[in-house]
């Protein structure tokens, strides 16, 4: 009998929890078996959920992309790996002479290391020469992180460590289901309300999360700017401001004061749906709690107003003083694996590594030196992940490189995005597993999995870890980061990306945040295997890493972090006669995302093999809709079916329904693909939708 034991963390959300993946085999050519155990780490505590227990099943089928693929006469074959870099080469050189730079698009993911989504940027900056690159955190982190940068001058997840949270004395939890989306952190909630906090939770639905609330605000889908209004205006006229903070560590606090008194608590009560009462309740609750915290999620952010929806909860944690000190502060709760990390490190298309501005001039220069390039050969920004769908449609772009999402099922308005990819010249996606973009791709490039793949990621709590990849690369698959090396050096610029190990590329990335808002500088590998992880920023090597930021002040001029009149903006889809419901969308607790890992482990799909609409039972009546039947939804946009799902616990005029199936059942045919002005998200979470059932005709 063989035993391997394989020391990893989870590859799904932003927990990142450690792990162990036990492979034994009882002859040396028999069948292996798994078990999966928990390691005990300073995020999850040893605990693990049912994502992470199941994790291995995906890695270890037998579907897995082994060798690179090119699609001929609509079948893909395998190729070698020179065939395929031949390919690409020739196709992207060709482009490019016929239509510029430019042309060439590039499209990464929060799953990557951030050794592979630094290089993701670098590759396209430095080997590519094209502004267009973007990727899928687009969708996930940038209307808190726009936020965070604007008010606080610094955007990291959570502004302390999850130890703080059972010192809260009140916790406001905004748009968040951690009880499905990061369970193993949910005992550090039911911890702080052993010890007497009281949870708000703000979710037009009840959910896992909701249920351990002691006030529920079934807010309107996209109504929670206003809803915070209602809160500040209480806070204000209650005199629950911490005034000494707002006047030492704030600006702009006699505006929002004059601003507030415009409402009207009975117009705000009826714009979002929330009873004035629990507004009032809500607001003195966190007001008069000695600490508190504020977490936001997708619900707030992923909304047309979703820059200013966060905004306006960082008005709450401001004039309350609840910020910088035990049990107080604000968290974005981070989404992908590595959603904190990819966001910092070059892959966005406004940023250079360490989040450094590709627009500034110093930025660039600084960056270049370490890149050992002229600052003028480096692009400008290019544009958001939905933009550039819109361009491929445009036919500005004609060659789009995926690595490291599913585009086709993650962007709103699908049918749209599906017609813009099939008129690419040329779709490359590196993947492991085949997603619904891969399908429609002319190549694929099969990649390590993170059983294979070493790299460090950085988790919501800003700890940066390592992972060290622990199986060897099955088939001909590389690794991300060894794709970008080896195709580069097709494309001449081979010099720039002379890299034979991952810890180079750590190393390089070091430099290059050095004295970034996000500075990785005094990160080693010796030292995240010698500790248990390192917090950002750690600008020497004898630096502990910042657990808490903003215990003094805010990296801001003056010091003072920015307060923020905001309107009560209304959704940019209304219901009408003929689309009378609000259609969100969002997650459930057994499948990741666009579904593409979690749809090939067996365990996971025997809990959930299908999609489903969430309705209220009045609502379905009134349509006409039993439960547990399959209904037909459509939009402006498009139809799915999915199957009915009775719930009391959902508003009336509201249906949900998750992300994480394709074809007929991709929710993203129905969303809408207006975008946030400031950070380009898109409104993921309202749009207008009709249901009916779903008849035969004979
Ligand atoms: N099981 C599981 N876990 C995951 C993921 C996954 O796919 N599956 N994905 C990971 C990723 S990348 C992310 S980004 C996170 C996402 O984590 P969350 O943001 O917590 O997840 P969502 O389900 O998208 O949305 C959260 C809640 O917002 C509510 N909501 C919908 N509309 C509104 C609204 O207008 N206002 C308010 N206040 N709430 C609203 C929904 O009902 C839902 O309960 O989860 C991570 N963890
Ligand atoms: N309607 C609606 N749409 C949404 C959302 C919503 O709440 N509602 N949420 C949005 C959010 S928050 C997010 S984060 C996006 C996510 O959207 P996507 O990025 O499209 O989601 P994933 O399913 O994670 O797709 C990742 C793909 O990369 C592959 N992959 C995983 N790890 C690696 C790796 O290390 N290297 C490479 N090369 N490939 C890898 C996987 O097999 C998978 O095919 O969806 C967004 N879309
Ligand atoms: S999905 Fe998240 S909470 Fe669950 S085991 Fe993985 S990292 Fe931990
Ligand atoms: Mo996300």
């Amino acid at each position: 009998m063989s035993l391997k034991v394989i020391d990893t963390q989870c590859p799904f959300c932003s927990v990142q929890c450690k792990m162990q993946v036990i492979e034994e085999k009882s002859s040396a050519d028999a069948r292996p078996v798994y078990t999966v155990v928990p390691k005990p780490n300073l995020a999850s505590e040893g605990r693990l959920c049912m994502k992470g227990m199941n994790a291995y099943q995906h890695v270890l089928t037998g579907e897995r992309i082994r060798y690179p693929l090119m699609k001929k006469e609509g079948q893909f074959v395998r190729i070698s790996w020179e065939e395929a870099y031949a390919c690409i080469t020739s196709k992207f050189n060709k482009l490019r002479d016929s239509y510029g730079k430019d042309t060439i698009g590039l499209y990464g993911g929060g799953s990557l290391t951030n050794e592979s989504a630094y290089l993701l940027g670098k590759f396209a900056r430095v080997a590519l020469k094209t502004k267009y690159i973007d990727y899928n955190g687009r969708f996930c982190m940038s209307a808190a992180a726009s936020a965070g940068v604007k008010v606080f001058g610094i955007d990291r997840g959570l502004t302390n460590q999850l130890a703080d949270i059972e010192y809260a004395e009140c916790i406001i939890l905004a748009g968040t289901n951690i009880a499905e989306c990061q369970p193993t952190l949910m005992p550090y909630f039911t911890r702080a309300k052993e010890k007497g906090a009281s949870i708000i939770a703000i979710d037009p639905r009840e959910t896992g999360t909701t249920r351990i609330a002691d006030l529920h605000l079934r807010v309107k889908p996209g109504m929670d700017a206003t809803l915070a209004n209602g809160m500040l205006k209480v806070l204000v006229e209650e005199g629950l401001i911490d005034q000494t903070f707002v006047n030492r560590l704030t600006v702009g606090f006699d505006e929002l004061r004059t601003h507030l008194e415009e409402f009207d608590l009975a117009e705000i009560a009826e714009l979002s749906g929330v009873p004035a009462e629990k507004i009032r309740q809500a607001a003195l609750a966190y007001g008069k709690a000695a600490t508190g915290m504020v977490f936001t999620a997708r619900g707030v952010e992923q909304q047309t107003d979703g820059h200013m929806a966060v905004r306006n909860f960082l008005n709450l944690v401001l004039l309350t003083g609840k910020i910088g000190k035990q049990g107080c502060g604000y968290g974005a709760i981070t989404g992908q694996g590595n959603g904190q990390g990819g966001r910092e490190h070059g892959q966005k298309a406004d940023q250079l590594p360490g989040y450094r501005l590709i627009e500034n001039p110093e930025d660039r220069a600084y960056v270049a030196g370490v890149w050992g390039i002229d600052p003028s050969e480096l692009p400008g920004k290019g544009v958001s992940a939905y933009e550039i769908m819109q361009n491929i449609h445009e036919q500005e772009i004609r060659a789009l490189f995926v690595m490291g999402s599913n585009p086709l099922v993650s962007n709103p308005n699908a049918n749209f995005v599906k017609e813009g990819l099939k008129k690419l010249d040329f779709l490359v996606v590196a993947d492991f597993l085949m997603s619904e973009t891969a399908q429609l791709a002319d190549l694929i490039l099969p990649v390590t999995a993170y059983l294979e793949n070493g790299g460090t990621l950085t988790n919501l709590e800003g700890r940066v870890l390592l992972r060290e990849a622990g199986m060897p690369a099955p088939g001909e698959a590389k690794h991300d980061w060894q794709i970008l090396c080896e195709l580069a050096e097709k494309l001449s610029r081979g010099s720039f990306f002379n890299f034979t190990e991952v810890e180079d590329i750590f190393n390089e990335l070091r430099l290059a945040s050095r004295g970034g808002t996000a500075d990785y500088y005094g990160i080693t590998y010796e030292r995240l295997r010698e500790e248990e992880g390192v917090y950002w920023p750690c600008p020497e090597l004898d630096h502990p890493g910042e657990k808490r930021l903003f215990a003094s002040a805010f990296p801001m001029p003056g010091g003072r972090a920015l307060l923020t009149t905001v309107e009560n903006h209304l959704p940019k889809e209304r219901v009408s006669d003929e689309f009378p419901l609000y259609l969100t969308t969002g997650r459930v607790l057994t499948h990741y995302l666009t579904g593409v890992q979690t749809r090939k482990s067996h365990s996971l799909v025997a809990r959930d093999v299908e999609s489903f609409m969430e309705i209220h039972p009045k609502t379905a009546k009134k349509y006409r809709i039993e439960d547990a039947t399959l209904v037909k939804l459509e939009s402006r946009r498009g139809i799915i079916y999915v199957r009915s799902r009775f719930s009391s616990d959902i508003r009336e005029d509201t249906v949900f329904v998750p992300m994480h199936w394709g074809d007929s059942q991709n929710v993203n045919k129905l969303t809408l693909d207006e975008l946030d002005p400031t950070c380009r998200m898109p409104g993921f979470k309202v749009c207008a939708l009709k249901v009916s059932p779903l008849v035969s005709e004979v």
